[in-house]
């Protein structure tokens, strides 16, 4: 067996279907065609292992990898592209200027994404309309975005799928989701269409398919969890 695979059997995905940030990391290893584990978190009980990976936040995800702990999406992202750097398509781009743009995006969509998710859900209060009216703003800048990374190709990241697809990617099925519960249009073809074409594209790449849930599954999980009423 070679070293790679050796290290490829080793690695273990803490996390929960429902998370976005357990995607990226999923898509990720995908893209870089690494075998993992996905270790289901438990709902509202944080495991043990969990608890002594990530004893800092204890969030999900934890990437183990031959035992050792890497925590936080973005970084575990990262770490997947220099652990499997000849395997896959380069998911960080290798231009500086390139990098730090799509960095810059990245933050800004964890920014603005989790929390508006959360109150369009009902998870939390807040205000739909405007916190609609927030994502749809967010999401023009991203619809320029996408024209000046991608510069005409299929991605953020060019022709294949990069750091930026993935942040804002993982996203996509929440954003989905909370348009049917909170009845509002925010990836609206007709309003953004490069990005609107690019989110059906992402979601339907072979790395993505497998792991982002149907719009059906989130509603469905949102309204037994977030205790909101069923929409029509
Ligand atoms: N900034 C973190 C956010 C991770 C996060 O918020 N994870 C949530 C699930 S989506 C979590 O673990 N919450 C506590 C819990 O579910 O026990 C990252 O990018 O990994």
């Amino acid at each position: 067996m070679s070293s790679e695979k050796q290290e490829t059997a080793a690695v273990r995905v803490l996390g929960r279907w429902p998370s976005p940030f357990v995607i990226r990391v999923l898509v990720a290893l995908r893209l870089k065609g690494v075998e993992y584990e996905l270790v289901e978190e438990p709902m509202g009980n944080r495991s043990e292992l969990l608890l002594a990976s990530n004893p800092v936040h204890r969030k999900i995800p934890v990437l183990l990898h031959n035992g050792k702990a890497v925590s936080e999406s973005l970084i575990i992202v990262q770490y997947v592209d220099e652990v499997w750097a000849s395997q896959g398509p380069a998911i960080v781009p290798s231009d500086p200027y390139a990098r730090a743009a799509e960095r810059f995006w990245g933050q800004y969509v964890d920014d603005k994404f989790p929390s508006a998710i959360r109150v369009l859900r009902g998870k939390v209060a807040g205000d739909k309309d405007e916190t609609a009216a927030q994502v749809a703003a967010a999401l023009q800048h991203l619809e320029e975005a996408f024209v000046q990374c991608g510069q005409g190709k299929d991605y953020f990241g060019g022709d294949s799928i990069g750091y930026l697809d993935i942040t804002l990617g993982s996203h996509v099925g929440w954003v989905r989701a909370v348009e049917r519960m909170a009845g509002v249009s925010l990836l609206d073809a007709a309003k953004l269409p490069s990005l609107a074409a690019w989110a059906d594209r992402f979601c339907a790449h072979p790395a993505v398919a497998d792991v982002m849930p149907g719009t059906d599954r989130y509603v469905e999980f949102s309204v037994k969890n977030d205790g909101v009423p069923k929409a029509n």
